[in-house]
């Protein structure tokens, strides 16, 4: 009776665990862009590392505001200790509010090896990683639409100088952490270069095959 009851809430239990898909790829590379769009059809909640950053350094009287920002200006990555309080704070509301709501697309983490091993020693234990959804896009691309975009974005990155410092970053730090995945066989793979409407195309093939897997 008492194991069957605790059989039966650990199934509870890993039912509610959160199911993770990291969104990754170069600046501009369409990862913020496609995460509305498969909010909007697969019912996720989007959580975009950049974006929390950029809000707690904007907060009144936060210590870590000079710190992030200048990160974020020089392309680099923020320490994770820092990140991954944002994303668990993030998930952790979602799922206060509805626990239902328990699917998430991480956009933009991790980022680089100190990214991955805080991910792996506060988080792996309470949330599955799916799959990583990888925009491929050339720097070319990705550096025009930054600077399209910094018209009228206020981002203080979306400008020559810090674009070439994000690709260096990308390049050196993040491709790697794809590429670890990828030999994992957790990698789907994009051409993010194409039209917004032709990425989605792909984007929807690759959900509906792993939404086909998890309904077996
Ligand atoms: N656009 C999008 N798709 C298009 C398409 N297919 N065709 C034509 N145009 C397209 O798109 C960028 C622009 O391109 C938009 O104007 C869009 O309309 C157009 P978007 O969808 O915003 O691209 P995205 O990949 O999200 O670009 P973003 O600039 O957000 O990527 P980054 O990875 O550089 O930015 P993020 O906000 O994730 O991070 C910013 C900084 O925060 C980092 O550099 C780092 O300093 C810091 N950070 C950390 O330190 N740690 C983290 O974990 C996360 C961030
Ligand atoms: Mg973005």
């Amino acid at each position: 009776m008492v194991i069957s009851y605790l059989g039966s809430l650990v199934q509870k239990l890993l039912r509610m665990k959160p199911k993770v898909v990291f969104v990754l790829g170069g600046p501009g590379a369409g990862k913020g862009t496609q995460c509305t769009n498969i909010v909007k059809k697969y019912g996720y909640t989007h959580i975009s590392a950049g974006d929390l950053l950029r809000a707690e350094r904007n907060k009144e009287g936060t210590q870590y505001g000079e710190l992030i920002d200048i990160h974020i200006k020089e392309g680099k990555i923020v320490p994770v200790e820092i990140t991954i309080n944002l994303l668990k704070r993030a998930m952790d509301d979602t799922m206060a509010k509805d626990a239902a709501k328990n699917k998430f697309l991480i956009d933009g983490f991790p980022r680089n090896t100190n990214n991955l091993e805080g991910w792996n020693k506060f988080m792996d234990n309470d949330a599955d990683v799916k799959f990583v959804l990888f925009f491929d896009c050339n720097n070319e691309t990705c550096v025009e639409r930054c600077l399209e975009r910094g018209k009228g974005s206020g981002r203080t990155d979306d400008n020559v100088l810090s674009l070439q410092k994000r690709i260096q970053t990308y390049l050196q730090s993040t491709k790697p952490i794809i590429d670890l995945y990828a030999k994992e066989g957790k990698v789907r793979r994009v051409d993010g270069a194409k039209s917004v409407d032709e990425v989605f195309v792909e984007v929807q093939k690759i959900f509906d095959a792993e939404n086909g897997i998890e309904n077996v």
